[in-house]
């Protein structure tokens, strides 16, 4: 549900500032993780997809080909409260994207239209969390 998406993202968020540098992700290009979700996001960074993947790599999502590591990738959604009812669910979501860009042979690139695949899915399942959320939740953390 929404709820374990917003806590998800926030969780995977933490390791954007550590990525910034090696994935020249300025913060002109993505000021915060959470604006993925905004409607108006474009995925056209390739610096952004550098970035998810070094993200990925700092949790240990990844496989040695930078793929999803499925086993992995449940178990850190799983962590997260309620991540249960989601984990499964977003995997297979995520494999699906990951299989429509197989060709894609720059990792960055893959990596980026993958996660906008990911997103599109989310939004037609209605588990996309609000900016309205997001917003919220992130301002109560830095308090
Ligand atoms: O083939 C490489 C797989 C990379 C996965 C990309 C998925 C992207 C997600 C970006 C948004 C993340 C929000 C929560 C983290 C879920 C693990």
């Amino acid at each position: 549900d929404v709820n374990v998406m917003k806590d998800v993202t926030l969780g995977f968020g933490q390791a954007l500032d550590k990525c910034r540098q090696e994935s020249q992700l300025t913060e002109e290009k993505m000021e915060e993780f959470f604006h993925f979700w905004r409607d108006d996001f474009k995925f056209e960074h390739r610096e952004l997809g550098c970035a998810i993947q070094c993200m990925s790599r700092h949790f240990n999502l990844l496989t040695d080909s930078s793929r999803m590591h499925h086993e992995n990738t449940e178990q850190f959604i799983q962590s997260f409260p309620n991540g249960e009812v989601l984990a499964r669910h977003m995997v297979e979501l995520i494999h699906a994207c990951e299989k429509q860009h197989d060709h894609e042979e720059d990792h960055c690139w893959r990596i980026l239209h993958v996660a906008e695949c990911f997103k599109q899915a989310c939004v037609q399942r209605g588990v996309a969390p609000s900016m309205e959320m997001m917003m919220t939740e992130f301002i109560m953390e830095a308090e």
